[in-house]
């Protein structure tokens, strides 16, 4: 019983072994290590691309550059008020509680293409007009 069974199982074996090795060299002519070269570049060319959206906070707004293009998204945040704020982007992350008169930075990750609202999260302080919308485009 566990002979014909080997047979079979050497017979897939080798036949994937015969498929893969011409997959590697068809259409290029070129052997797989060259493709890391192709990998390398990738985290290079998304922390490029992302984009800094320079954003006032203050009683009761939040203001900026609200139009990116689709990909990493940096809020750079200043409060321009007297009391203290911070933002959210709406289902995603918060930045620190920035003190009246400070900066920082709200990293958003990869966004793509449609409209994330930004909201202040103090109390009361949406309510009170600390909304705006975020639209990326293609
Ligand atoms: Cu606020």
């Amino acid at each position: 019983m566990s002979r014909p069974k080997l047979v079979l199982v050497l017979f897939v074996l080798t036949s994937c072994a015969f498929g893969c090795a011409a997959g590697a060299y068809d259409t290029s002519g070129r052997p797989w290590p060259t493709t890391s070269q192709d990998k390398d570049l990738t985290p290079e060319a998304a922390s490029v691309a992302s984009s800094k959206v320079n954003l006032d906070l203050g009683e009761f707004f939040i203001e900026g550059d609200l139009l990116v293009p689709a990909g990493g998204v940096i809020l750079q945040l200043a409060n321009k008020g007297v009391i203290e704020h911070n933002v959210r982007l709406v289902g995603g992350p918060l930045s620190e509680t920035l003190p009246a008169d400070s900066t920082s930075q709200l990293d958003v990750g990869q966004l793509a293409a449609g409209t994330y609202q930004l909201i202040c999260e103090l109390p009361g302080h949406k309510d009170a007009g600390m909304v705006a919308t975020l639209t990326v485009v293609k």
